[in-house]
This record gives structure tokens, sequence and C-alpha cells, in this order.
């Protein structure tokens, strides 16, 4: 090649490597908050809330759940909207956060909204479990009712404070459901991953405040949350040998996002690497009630600690 070619080789690289990398926010078209991967049979599925409060509002409103899924982690395909709170004959209000996970070929989604004030409960934040055969769904309510309600914890004097669930199969098959607003809340679950299994614990890790994720990384089980005290939320976490603890405190991960006074981890290997899900409000009119989830490289130590996060607006690069 002469000096020239290669040098218009060379820009048209350049411009086609920052055109693929572009990424933050992933999913532009629409506000999503909350977000939560899980991979199956080599497809990432990404989970997310769904905003649709206009730039006036001062509060959450949150239509429905959404599926987006990938395999190269810059292409993403929209699965639309296979959950709402109204699919739950005892709910009302918005579709807080939520994760979904598999088991013996069904997914378990479960989902934070707010329960009717009936013979029931006095209404109040609730969690629900939807099932399906596919990570698309279509997804029905699970059990009928809600699988935790408002006057199941009473540490919180306020009614919001079930919300946030995070649940994982240990490798003994134990499933295990963490959640909570102020505190954080944790209970096992039956196989069948509708039913409680035993009472529920209430504990506080550190600068605590919701949104957590649990899971399991080669023998280390992590505790990863939102952080909060006057100032917008960060990331913090704790690590255990045992998912009933003690929990060990290990820092912050991810500082303030950019325009959202929220944020909240989703966590996953994929391919090889391992990907940090969070939501900010970096999109035109976006705030914090108008959010959208962003995904960014994350590095774990030799010991299994987290490096502290990289917020980037070129996201992750496309996987060959
Ligand atoms: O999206 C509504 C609430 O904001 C979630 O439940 C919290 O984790 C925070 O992200």
């Amino acid at each position: 090649m002469k000096n020239h070619t290669k040098i218009l080789f060379a820009l048209l690289c350049c411009l086609s490597a920052i055109k693929t990398t572009a990424q933050n926010p992933i999913i532009k078209n629409i506000f999503t908050a909350d977000p939560a991967p899980i991979v199956h049979k080599g497809i990432l599925y990404l989970y997310t809330g769904h905003d649709v409060a206009t730039e006036q509002d001062t509060n959450y409103k949150m239509a429905d759940w959404r599926v987006y899924s990938t395999t190269d982690m810059a292409t993403w395909k929209d699965h639309g909207a296979p959950l709402s709170p109204s699919t739950f004959s005892w709910a009302t209000g918005d579709a807080y956060a939520a994760q979904c996970i598999e088991r013996n070929g069904k997914f378990y989604w479960f989902v934070s909204t707010f329960h009717k004030k009936d013979e029931v409960s006095g209404g109040g934040a609730a969690i629900g479990v939807a099932v399906s055969d596919s990570p698309t769904g279509p997804f029905k309510d699970a059990i009928g009712k809600a699988l935790i309600i408002n006057e199941m914890t009473t540490d919180m004097t306020y009614a919001w404070d079930d919300i946030d669930p995070t649940v994982f199969v240990d490798d003994d098959g134990q499933a295990y459901m963490f959640w909570g607003n102020g505190s954080c809340k944790w209970v096992k679950l039956k196989k069948n991953m509708i039913e409680v299994d035993g009472p529920i614990t209430t504990f506080k890790p550190k600068n605590y405040i919701e949104g957590p994720w649990v899971y399991k990384r080669k023998g280390i089980y992590y505790l990863v949350y939102a952080s909060a005290g006057t100032k917008p939320e960060m990331i913090e976490y704790c690590t255990a040998k045992n998912p009933a603890g003690p929990w060990t405190y290990q820092g912050i991960i991810q500082e303030n996002v950019p325009n959202s006074f929220t944020t909240h981890p989703g966590i996953i290997d994929y391919k090889g690497k391992s990907y940090f899900f969070y939501h900010n409000g970096s999109l035109p009119t976006g705030g914090s009630y108008r959010r959208s989830v962003c995904v960014d490289y994350m590095y774990y130590n030799e010991d299994g600690t987290i490096q502290k996060i990289i917020q980037t607006t070129e996201g992750v690069s496309k996987i060959k």
C-alpha cells in the first residue's frame, strides 16, 4: 500500500471503531432503568424497567418491564414489554426494579411493584414473581398473589421498603432472594422458586440504601448495592464466604452517575469478559425519572476484589 492509502485506511479504521463503540446509553429510543442481565444458551438477555415520567414529573412513573438481547454487546434486539404490573391482579402502581433468572428450563421474573389495599395487605411495596417457558415471555403471575408484602417486614417504618429483589441459586441448589430499601433483607426460596422457605433476615451493610445484586463468582459471594447519604447514589459492595453472611464491606466501585439521583447495578460475565450495567440520566431530556441503561467493563483483582468502574460514553466493544 502507498503511504497516503495506508493513512486513509487507518483513518477509516479509527472512524469505524468510534462508530461501533460509542454506545452508552445502550437504549436510546425510550428511557430505561434498573438493568438485570442473564445469559442463556449463549445469548445475553437484559431485563429493564421503563421510565415514562414527563420532564415535569417529580417522581417515578414506570410503565412496564422490558427485555432486550444481544450476542455481541453492541447490537441490541428489542423484545418489547412482556410484563407489567397489570399482569398481577393484586398489584397497582409502578414497575420498579426486577430480576429474571432461569431454573429447570423456566424463567422466573421477580419484580417490585405496589400492592392494592385489600384484605391481604394495607398497600405498599410488594414483590411478585412471574414465570415463562422462554426468556422473552409470555409471562404470567406464577402464584396469583405477592411473594412478599409490606406486612412481612417491619424494620422500616415506611411502606415502600420491600423493593428491588435479586435472586440467585447456589451450587447446592439452594435459592436465595435479597431485597430492600433502607435495610437489606433476605430469605431462602423453595426449589419451586415461588415460596419462601424460612424466616426473613434483615441487616444493614455499610451505607446500604437499595438495589442489591447478589451473585457468586469463583467461590466468593458478592453483595453489590446502591448507597447514599444526602448525595446521589453510588455503588458499593461487600463479600462473604456464605450467602447468610457475615458480609465484609469492600468499598465503593462506582461514583455518582450523570444527571440521576439513583443508579442500580446489574453484573454478568459473558464471552470471557465481565460487564457492569447501570443507569444514568444522560439522554437528552433525561433525568432522575427519565433514566437510561448503560454498560461498561468490570475488572476483578486476583483476590476477587472489584476495581473502580470507569463510566464511559463509548461503552464496551462489539464482540467479533
Ligand atoms: O426504579 C425505581 C427505583 O429506583 C428502583 O427500585 C431503585 O433501585 C432505584 O433505581
